[in-house]
């Protein structure tokens, strides 16, 4: 046998032994390497063809490209085993354990609260809108008929993004009315529970962030009677019907008149509590109806607005606001 074909059997004997013994891929890749790698023996075989004399080289040159395709056969079929074999011996799935449970949260106290809130005046036949977090002056104080020297527009008092642009993060849900009005004629009736943004400090009923529902209604012949009978509708539903509302005077710019809401309930009075503020109403001042080009002759509204982490705290006798924004699971996975 010649000294090239020699050659060739050696590696195609020697390259089969080595893929057969290889225990594992890393080791089996070696070996590819070794003889089908770029510098690898046969490629080295391949290059020596144009050294041989001419007569040889076609029967030598098959031979290479035997030997090529045998160790590349090779190669696949013991990956394929060793592949195999790796998945078998990986983790075994036990049917046997028990299933794993998944951790299902809960809704925060304020969120079921306002849904609480929200479903009482979707009875009622309210609809719900919202609008953005970030405000103009002009949909947050004038269209509610807040002057320009008002204290609520003051910086000490109002979280402004760009004071000279007059952007800010809104203080009440009351510009979404706005924008509702601006949008469709009357009759409106809708609630609009959202985050608002006050420069308070912060202690155990204050807070720089927290939400409201307000709430919007415009039609002809809409009178104070319909507000109070409306609101304490809502209230007994919230509360339980031995719940009792009353209306004090009080002011807003953007109604007139305008009332605040005490409330007085069982519950209460066992806690030791008489009368509560609970919320702000009043019959909507024409001069709002005048900013969104309503007919102030015609259309007459009422509209209110409530603190939802007071309604809470009075639903569950939560005694410190701070508790609704500390995310503290103890305290949230009471609700
Ligand atoms: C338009 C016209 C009138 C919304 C109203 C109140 C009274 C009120 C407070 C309750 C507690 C805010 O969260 S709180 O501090 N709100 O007392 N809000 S009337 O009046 C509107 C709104 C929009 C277009």
């Amino acid at each position: 046998m010649s000294k090239p074909r020699q050659q060739l059997e050696t590696i195609k004997r020697d390259g089969l032994a080595e893929m057969a013994a290889a225990a594992d891929l890393a080791a089996l890749d070696a070996v590819r390497v070794k003889y089908l790698g770029r510098k690898g023996a046969v490629r080295a075989a391949f290059d020596l063809l144009p050294t041989l004399p001419k007569e040889e080289r076609p029967a030598i040159g098959a031979l290479a490209n035997e030997v090529n395709q045998v160790l590349t056969a090779a190669l696949e079929e013991r990956k394929q085993a060793l592949e195999g074999a790796a998945r078998r011996s990986g983790p075994k799935l036990d049917l046997t354990l028990p299933g794993r449970a998944p951790a299902i949260g809960r809704q925060h106290p304020l969120t079921q609260v306002t849904d609480q809130i929200v479903r009482i005046f979707q009875r009622m036949g309210f609809a719900v809108a919202d609008g953005p977090d970030i405000e103009t002056e002009y949909y947050n104080f004038d269209a509610l008929n807040t002057p320009a020297d008002h204290p609520a527009r003051d910086i000490q008092d109002t979280f402004y993004i760009q004071k000279d642009q007059g952007v800010l993060l809104r203080t009440h849900t009351s510009p979404v009315q706005v924008h509702v009005m601006e949008k469709q004629q009357p009759p409106v009736r809708v609630v609009v529970p959202g985050r608002c943004y006050r420069r308070d400090e912060i202690d155990a009923t204050h807070h720089a962030n927290f939400q409201q529902v307000e709430g919007l209604y415009v039609d002809r012949n809409v009178s104070v009677a319909n507000l109070k009978g409306d609101c304490e509708f809502f209230f007994k539903q919230l509360l339980g019907p031995q719940t009792r509302v009353r209306f004090r005077p009080h002011f807003f710019p953007f109604t007139e008149p305008s009332f605040e809401i005490d409330l007085n309930s069982p519950t209460l009075r066992a806690r030791g509590k008489e009368w509560l503020e609970i919320a702000g109403c009043g019959m909507v001042n024409p001069r709002v109806f005048e900013y969104v080009g309503y007919d102030a002759e015609q259309w007459t509204g009422y509209a209110f607005g409530m603190g939802i982490e007071r309604i809470a705290m009075i639903l569950y006798g939560i005694d410190d606001i701070r508790l609704f924004y500390e995310n503290d699971l103890r305290f949230l996975r009471q609700f």
